[in-house]
Order: structure tokens, then C-alpha cells, then sequence
């Protein structure tokens, strides 16, 4: 008997639940994570609960155990649904995407590496040389991309700071030939690259390189292998736990044992930047009088050696700015505050374009070769979306207003997909529909988004004032358009903070919480501002690799007239892509759920999972599923599963087709009036007919094995 049948371990889909009731919904959820299935279906979603322990589920055997098989034949798993988007694309050549979502910490990133490796291990069964250099880059460069991308941070010890979504090519024979990998808005945070505070840490890479260089390599960055010695990566205790976490090795997925040496190897090329950076955070500057100076003279001639220019020039682009006054072109000194600010920026950018230029070489390893659509057939996608999940810190600002931006996008996508494709189905099979009530986030994408009243709009034009432009300033902005929206508060607003002398919150209702966010730094956020003297100097480098990122330092400051995208509208406008490319593949979903916030193996927090399951509209979900109907098949997968219950199709039946046999089938146990007959499936519609139907089966077909033993004894 199929573990769903079992009671032991609960319902292995809600939508089989007696009563869609949020506790009955909760203790299901709950029986499951104490027994240690953290996966049950909503229909063809996946939920999952974060297990924070090794689980033994991910071994070749089990591969084999789902690989081919339909959703309902096997518990519910990762590789059930990565197996039902892998066979949709090849059997239906249609392109499919797998969106996980939940908050941070919940196991997106997991959930999407063992997504990938299912789909490695079941393809290419010739062992094609080529096929297998692509899954190993696409299996490989997650484990670069999380170097360079991920840090810890009070919610994951392995957070993801960036957006990833790869799309897996595949020609017709269904073996990967390829890839690409998007990559949205780095969370380049100061502390991230450089100075970590509030118990935050920097990208992971940067630790790795100290502990996985060689000496040699070491001595020719100028470098010491004593992570202390970095303002940046003073966090002590802490680098340990970063190493063991992110590193667990995957059995057969090919990872490398010693990331640190194995990034080192490949991402040599790219040294000077990365260190560059690294001592970036050490420069100190004072002033002298009127003068303002280096106070550590001694690293100019090391950046300057590891940026392949001279050393005036570094010096002069940390502590003067090219400007144009219309007529002239002069050079103006910083103040010590602002040599800072650049520094940091410039560190921020470096880091930046460092990493979109490693996602640009991966991209270039696994793109597409040699494929003739002509001579092939269409190559087909599965996409595969891991992004930052929602978050609320202590302290939020702009990333986190963008992150959960990006949350309140793909929480509508699901609305829309989810609905849609279930009224769809109705609709194909000729089957009424019935509407459920469900919330709407479309609103807060609306206040955020909108164009003109939108927060991103009432930033950029607070960006594009002339004179003193101010964080308050724009929550000014904010309070005027926005004061009456149902899901904005600005504390101003808020009676009770009257007294705070200086306002600088505000806080969005957003659909998985309240969220309090500080001005302080929008602004400057967005501009996202890299003084043009520094990408001349980098653009100028005799170092190809260094200049070839940085194209627009050819100009002079005469010539930039431009002003440049501000980071909330390129985020934005990438968010309406990722949105469009999603919505016209077959979407699959994992909605993850993170169980506590200890990471705990054995906890099980009541009101934080009901509160995700609430805010992931779980509820709805299973609603929706049954209103509806509870389950689905094609006539002929039906037939095969029950066909032993009825004397019109036992052992087969001469009824002019499968869909009158399963008329005949259901007539006969007095289902019929349970179910609608689509055109080519049957739809049941309350899960207590389907339990009778199982229970008819297995009697049956205990009845049969007996009756077998019994001949095969001679005893009959
Ligand atoms: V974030 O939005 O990037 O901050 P994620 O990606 O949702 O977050 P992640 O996948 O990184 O979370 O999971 C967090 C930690 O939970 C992992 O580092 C593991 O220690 C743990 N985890 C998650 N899923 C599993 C699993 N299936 N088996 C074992 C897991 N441990
Ligand atoms: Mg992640």
C-alpha cells in the first residue's frame, strides 16, 4: 500500500483532509514533520518543511524510486514534482518552471539543489560526454554562485543575498544540453563585502579564499591568511560555522570537498579584484588642515599593483572627483567622509560586477552549442527560480524592501497560476467552475510598483530632485501619496510616535506580515552612485579582464550625460521579466515553510508554520484543489488503478471507450453522482470516494493475490 494510504503519517495530500480547517491543516502538517515526512501535496504542490537535519531521502535509490512514476504512485517528494515538470516537458514538449517560495531559512536553496541533481541523475542514460560536461557545470556552478552570493545572516547561516533563476535546455531525445542563469539584485550591503555589523557577515567566498588559498597564492595578493587581520571578516567564531553549513558535501552531485581551493583554482583570473576589495575595507583616511589624506599609504601601492595601474591614480580617484561645471571640468577633494562613502561604493561595485561577470562565464560554459532546431526539433526548458525569501530584520532597509518586493511578485504569479490553471482545466474538460475567496496581494505589488504613485516611483523622483535630496525628503513624498492606502503606515502618521523628533520608518502590510522599514540610505540605495573617476581608473587598468567590466568608464565627464537607471527601477523592471517568463511555462510549486526559528530539528512551532501557512495562502490552495474536485485522472490511468472493482471492466471491458468504462465503473459502486466526466479525465469531487474506491481496490486485489496462491498451490 502507497504511504498515502497510511494514516500513521497523516494525510500525504491536504487536499484528502476531512475538513479544510486551519487545525486540522496544522495537526496534519505536524503529525508529518514529527514523523519525519516533510513533504505533503496540495494537489501537484509540494509543501515543505524545513527538516534542519540530514535526511535520507535524496540517495540514488529513491531516485529510482520516482523516476517515470506519477505523482500519486509514490510519498510525496521533491523529485515526484521534479519528475512530473521533466516528463510534462518531454512527453507534451512544453516548457515548465519550478518556483520555490517561502521566507528565509525555509530551504529553497536545498529544495533547489536536489531538484537539480534529480533531474541530473535521470538523464542522459548514454552517457553522452557532452551531456555530462553540462550537468557537471550546471551541478558546479551553484556551488560557485553560493561562494560569491550567499552569506550568513541572523535568519540562514547560508542565506542567499541574491536572486537566481536557471533555465535547463533539453533537446528532444529530454537530455540537458545547456543552460542559462539570471541572476537579480546582489544584496551588496556594505558589511557584506567589507565591515559586517549587527552579527551580520560578509560573502562567504571572501572567507573561503583565506582559508582554501595556498601560500603562494596568498603571498602574491599580498594577502595574510589570518582572518582577523581584515576589518571585514573579524567575526571570529562564526567562520567556522559559515564553512561547515554551506559545505556538507553532496554525495553525487560533484561538488568539490575544499570549495576554497577548488574557487581559487577556477576563479583565479578574477584575484585581483576580489583581494582588491578585501583591502579596501583597511584604507583609513584623515585630513591635514585642509587636505585630506590616506592614512595607509602602504596598501595604495598593493591596489594599485593588484589593479594593473598606477599608483597616483588610485590615489587621486580615492581622493578627488572630476566634475563638470558646464564650462569647465574641475577637481574637487573629498572629505575624509566622502573618500569613505567612495571607498565603500566602489568596494560595493567591484564586488557587483564581479559576480554578474562569474554568472557571465558560467553562462558562456553552459549556454547552448551546436543545436539545430531543424535537424533536432525544439529544445525545450525546465526553469528552476531560487530566490531570497521574505525577511524581516530587526533593522530593514532598502535590500529587504526589494526582497520582499520580489515575495509579494511571485506570491501574486501563484494566485494568478494556481487559480488559473485550475479554471483552465475546468474549462478544457468542460467542467463548471466555482470561485473561492481568496486574498488578493495584487494591492501591494500595486504600492509598490504602481507608476507614478508607486513607493519605487516616489523614490526615483526624490532621486531626481535638484538641491538637497534627503532619505526624509522621500518619506515625505511617501506620506503624501500614500497616507490613506490600506497597507501603508508611516509612523508620522502614528499618534504615538508623535514624540520622535525625527520620523524615519515606514511600514508596508505585506502579505506575509508587517514589516517597519528605514528610510535611512534609500535614497543613496538607489542611485547606487560609483563616482565616474573610479570607472575610468578601472576601465583604464591594463588588466583586460578588470577593464572589459567596467565599458562606461571610456567616458570622460564631459561626455556622461545620461543618468543612469536607478537600482529600484532595474530591480523592478527585472521582476516584470522574471514575472512574464514564469507565467508562460507550466508552473510547478514547492512552498517551503521554515518550522522554527532555533533551527531545530525536533521543533515544531505552532504559530510561526500557521502563520506561513496562512500568509502562503495553503489554505486557499486546498480549497481551491477541492471546490473543485479533490482528485483527477485520465480515463486510462483510472481504469488501470480500479478496474479490478467492477465486473464491466474486470480483467477489460468492451465499452466503446475508457471514458464510458469509467461511467460504467463509477454507475456501479454509486459514485457517478460524485464525479464529473471530462473529456479526457474523471474528476472526483469529495476525497471520501476516492478513500472507498482505494478500499474496494485493496480488498480486491487481496482477494485476487489469494486466489492466485490458491491456484498456484493446486488447491484449487
Ligand atoms: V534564504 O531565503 O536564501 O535566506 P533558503 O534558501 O530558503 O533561505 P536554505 O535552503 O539555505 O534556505 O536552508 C537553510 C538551512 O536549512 C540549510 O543550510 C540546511 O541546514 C537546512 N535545510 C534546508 N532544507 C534541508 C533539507 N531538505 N535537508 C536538510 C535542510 N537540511
Ligand atoms: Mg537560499
Amino acid at each position: 500500500m502507497a504511504e498515502h494510504e497510511s494514516l500513521e503519517y497523516g494525510k500525504a495530500d491536504f487536499v484528502l483532509l476531512d475538513n479544510v480547517s486551519m487545525e486540522e491543516f496544522m495537526a496534519n502538517l505536524k503529525l508529518r514533520f514529527e514523523k519525519g515526512r516533510i513533504y505533503t501535496y496540495i494537489g501537484e504542490v509540494v509543501v515543505s518543511v524545513n527538516p534542519y537535519r540530514a535526511m535520507n531521502v535524496y540517495g540514488r535509490e529513491v531516485v529510482e524510486q520516482y523516476r517515470g512514476r506519477e505523482l500519486y504512485e509514490r510519498p510525496p517528494h521533491l523529485f515526484a514534482i521534479a519528475d512530473a515538470a521533466y516528463k510534462a516537458m518531454k512527453r507534451r514538449n512544453k516548457d515548465t518552471c519550478i518556483v520555490i517560495s517561502g521566507e528565509s531559512g525555509a530551504g529553497k536553496t536545498e529544495a533547489s539543489k536536489y531538484i537539480m541533481q534529480y533531474i541530473a541523475a535521470i538523464t542522459n542514460p548514454n552517457q553522452r560526454a557532452e551531456v555530462e560536461r553540462v550537468k557537471n557545470m550546471l551541478l558546479k556552478s551553484n556551488c560557485v554562485l553560493e561562494a560569491f552570493g550567499n552569506a550568513k545572516t541572523n535568519r540562514n547561516d547560508n542565506s542567499s543575498r541574491f536572486g537566481k533563476y536557471m533555465d535547463i535546455n533539453f533537446d528532444f531525445k529530454g537530455d540537458p544540453i545547456g543552460g542559462h542563469i539570471s541572476n537579480y539584485l546582489l544584496e551588496k550591503v556594505t558589511y557584506r563585502v567589507m565591515v559586517p555589523k549587527h552579527n551580520n557577515c560578509v560573502f562567504l567566498f571572501l572567507h573561503q579564499l583565506l582559508r582554501g588559498a595556498t601560500d603562494s597564492l596568498i603571498r602574491s595578493l599580498h594577502i595574510q591568511k589570518d582572518p582577523t587581520a581584515y576589518n571585514y571578516i573579524k567575526v571570529g567564531g562564526q567562520i567556522k560555522v559559515l564553512l561547515t553549513v554551506n559545505w556538507h558535501t553532496n554525495k553525487w552531485g560533484g561538488a568539490e570537498k575544499e570549495p576554497g581551493k577548488y574557487l581559487c583554482r577556477k576563479m583565479i583570473q578574477s584575484r585581483t579584484q576580489l583581494t582588491d576589495v578585501c583591502l579596501h575595507g583597511n584604507l583609513a583616511f584623515g585630513v591635514d588642515g585642509d587636505v585630506t589624506l590616506i592614512e595607509n599609504t602602504k596598501l595604495v601601492s598593493v591596489i594599485r599593483e593588484l589593479l594593473s595601474t598606477k599608483e597616483e591614480k588610485v590615489e587621486k580617484a580615492l581622493l578627488y572627483r572630476t566634475v563638470s561645471t558646464g564650462r569647465d571640468v574641475i577637481e574637487k577633494q573629498h572629505t575624509a567622509q566622502e573618500a569613505g562613502y567612495g571607498r565603500d561604493a566602489l568596494a560595493k561595485a567591484m564586488y557587483e560586477r564581479l559576480f554578474c561577470w562569474i554568472v557571465g562565464r558560467i553562462n558562456d560554459v553552459i549556454e547552448v552549442k551546436n543545436y539545430d532546431a531543424r535537424v533536432h526539433g525544439k529544445n525545450t526548458v525546465i526553469g528552476v527560480l531560487d530566490i531570497y525569501g521574505f525577511e524581516i530584520f530587526q533593522n530593514n532597509s532598502f535590500e529587504q524592501f526589494c526582497i520582499n518586493y520580489c515575495n509579494e511578485k511571485l506570491q501574486q504569479l501563484f494566485i494568478q497560476l494556481v487559480l488559473k490553471q485550475e479554471q483552465e482545466e475546468y474549462q478544457r474538460e468542460g467542467i463548471p467552475w466555482k470561485h473561492i475567496d481568496y486574498f488578493n496581494n495584487q494591492i501591494i505589488v500595486d504600492l509598490v510598483e504602481q507608476q507614478h504613485k508607486g513607493i519605487f516611483s516616489v523614490l526615483d523622483e526624490a532621486c531626481m530632485n535638484v538641491g538637497k535630496v534627503t532619505d526624509e525628503v522621500f518619506l515625505q513624498g511617501l506620506n503624501v501619496k500614500l497616507a490613506k492606502h490600506a497597507h501603508y503606515t508611516s509612523r508620522k502618521l502614528s499618534p504615538a510616535d508623535k514624540s520622535l523628533e525625527f520620523n524615519r520608518d515606514f511600514r508596508i502590510r505585506h502579505y506575509a506580515g508587517d514589516v517597519m522599514y528605514s528610510v535611512v540610505g534609500f535614497i543613496d540605495k538607489n542611485k547606487d552612485t560609483l563616482f565616474q573617476d573610479f570607472k575610468r581608473l578601472l576601465y583604464n587598468s591594463s588588466n583586460p579582464v578588470l577593464k572589459g567590466m567596467w565599458p562606461e568608464g571610456k567616458l570622460s565627464i564631459t561626455e556622461v550625460t545620461k543618468r543612469p537607471l536607478t537600482a529600484a527601477t532595474l530591480f523592478k523592471n527585472s521582476m516584470i521579466s522574471l514575472v512574464e517568463n514564469l507565467a508562460c511555462k507550466e508552473p510547478y510549486y514547492v512552498r517551503c515553510i521554515k518550522p522554527n526559528d532555533v533551527k531545530s530539528p525536533l521543533l515544531f512551532e505552532q504559530e510561526r508554520c500557521r502563520h506561513q501557512v496562512e500568509y502562503l495562502g495553503l489554505l486557499e490552495n486546498v480549497r481551491v484543489r477541492r471546490a473543485g474536485f479533490a482528485y483527477r485522472q485520465t480515463y486510462p490511468r483510472f481504469l488501470q488503478r480500479y478496474k479490478m472493482i467492477s465486473q464491466f471492466t474486470w480483467p477489460n471491458h468492451d465499452l466503446p471507450s475508457d471514458a464510458e468504462a469509467v461511467k460504467k465503473l463509477l454507475q456501479g459502486c454509486g459514485f457517478d453522482h460524485d464525479a464529473a466526466f471530462g473529456k479526457t479525465k474523471v474528476f472526483i469531487r469529495t476525497p471520501r470516494t476516492l478513500f472507498s474506491l482505494e478500499e474496494q481496490r485493496v480488498e480486491m486485489v487481496q482477494r485476487i493475490v489469494l486466489f492466485l496462491q490458491k491456484v498456484w498451490r493446486g488447491t484449487i
